[in-house]
């Protein structure tokens, strides 16, 4: 079943002249189409432990542990000693009862608390935590799923992390809703160590480069590749990547990477600005952002015109370059709103600026979450901003004289929502999609 043969109860090809009719016709097709997740930190329950779920994991979530430090008189080290149940209850009442979970993130928990029915004002903890520890782990993931509209859900996968490449040397296959992508960050940001690690694996690899150490590397990305599937490879650049850069991140990008995308007909994401360890005290909070220069990656997409990119840039500030850098390359294509750009005010901004320069040729946002009950909150919160930005676009277009049908709304949001995304990765249809519609339309 694909998205575009189900019944929303209206004649699909009837112009929606109406402009109230138009914006609730779009909201209804945002909010049940089916996305592909396309950037989690998400884990398949095949992963155990590195699966993460439930109020403790919701409220120490890196973006409310660095927002709690702005409220609460704690030191670093003090928070740190705690226990996560310790800490959650020391977010809950800095942020959601001392003062109003008015931040996005803070919000988040809301929504998700609210989409269960639980109680969202509450002074303690105790009504979530029974509630999150009586969920049957299946059922509760696909109710997540279902109530976030989700049919896919792509990890970030590392091959360098052990815990992580036990479940893959196993011999059990993973949740089929879950998929990997790549994550390249230890060997591209961090050549010396990934260097060392691979020859201490018995792979013929000198951080100077000799021999056939390319060769060897890319002999380790094909066994990782084999074992994982991917959908893509992705890596994290700073602030101040270049290209070219003269550097080791350079020969590993142009030597390993881009022969490796090319034989194995694998897209390459650029996640570009951010600025780690700003402030190292708050550990994984402590990243920073900042304006990355939009043309190293005009001149990656012109030089390997036969690679696909996906791009999302952290900066506020690139990201209408980003759109003009796309419109000039074809084998570029924009994703998300990033991780500070993940705030309704700026969600409409890049999407309405991005329907206006690239039509619906771009996949509007990805949840990057990490624990598995952000899925409701940040697929809500999105397809709200979403469903505005493209709403006003089709009203600019009915004033030009042009309305728009149910069909084409449906056409529409289902390309970005995922069909921009399988075409770019070479995915079929998949059984999760209509899963998750079902479980929608039952709402
Ligand atoms: O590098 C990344 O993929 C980022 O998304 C980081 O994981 C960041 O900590 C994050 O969770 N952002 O939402
Ligand atoms: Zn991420």
């Amino acid at each position: 079943m694909t998205i575009s043969s189900l019944d929303f109860g209206a004649a699909p090809h009837a112009r929606l002249n109406d402009r109230a009719d138009l914006r609730r016709h779009v909201e209804e097709v945002v909010k049940r189409t089916p996305v592909i997740d396309l950037h989690t930190h998400l884990y398949a329950p095949e992963f155990g432990a590195l699966s993460l779920s439930g109020i403790d994991e919701l409220l120490t979530y890196h973006y409310l542990v660095a927002e709690t430090f702005r409220s609460a008189r704690i030191s670093y080290e003090s928070f740190w000693r705690m226990s996560r149940a310790e800490q959650a209850d020391l977010v809950w009442r800095t942020l959601f009862v001392e003062n109003t979970p008015v931040s996005e993130a803070a919000r988040g928990v809301v929504t998700v608390l609210d989409a269960f029915g639980l109680d969202t004002a509450a002074e303690d903890l105790h009504e979530a935590r029974e509630f999150f520890r009586g969920q049957n782990a299946a059922e509760h993931l696909g109710r997540v799923l279902g109530l976030a509209g989700v049919s896919d859900v792509v990890m970030t996968n590392d091959p360098f992390d052990a815990q992580e490449a036990r479940v893959w040397e196993g011999d059990g296959g993973i949740d089929r809703r879950f998929r990997a992508a790549l994550r390249m960050d230890r060997l591209i940001n961090g050549w010396e160590s990934a260097a060392a690690e691979l020859a201490g694996r018995g792979f013929g690899v000198d951080a100077g480069f000799g021999g056939a150490t390319a060769a060897e590397v890319r002999r380790f990305l094909d066994v990782w590749i084999e074992r994982m599937r991917p959908l893509y490879m992705a890596v994290s650049l700073p602030d101040d990547f270049n290209y070219p850069g003269g550097d080791a991140r350079d020969r590993v990008i142009r030597e390993v990477v881009l022969p490796t995308a090319r034989e194995h007909s694998l897209p390459f994401a650029l996640m570009v600005g951010v600025r780690r360890g700003v402030n190292p005290a708050l550990r994984m909070a402590g990243d920073g952002v900042g304006r990355a220069d939009v043309s190293a990656v005009e001149r990656l997409c012109a030089e390997n015109a036969d690679v696909r990119f996906l791009a999302t840039f952290l900066s506020r500030e690139n990201q209408h370059e980003l759109c003009v850098s796309a419109r000039k390359f074809p084998n570029l294509l924009p994703f998300g709103c990033w991780w500070f750009l993940n705030n309704p005010s700026i969600v409409s901004e890049i999407t309405a600026e991005r329907i206006e320069l690239l039509g619906t040729s771009f996949i509007p946002q990805h949840s990057d979450a990490r624990i598995l009950e952000q899925l409701v909150y940040k697929w809500k919160h999105s397809r709200r901003s979403i469903a505005n930005a493209l709403a006003d676009s089709y009203e600019r277009l009915l004033e030009s004289g042009r309305a728009v049908t149910r069909a084409e709304v449906e056409r529409d949001v289902t390309r970005m929502f995922s069909g921009n995304f399988r075409a770019w990765v070479g995915m079929g249809a998949e059984a999760g999609e209509a899963r998750a519609v079902e479980v929608l339309a039952a709402e």
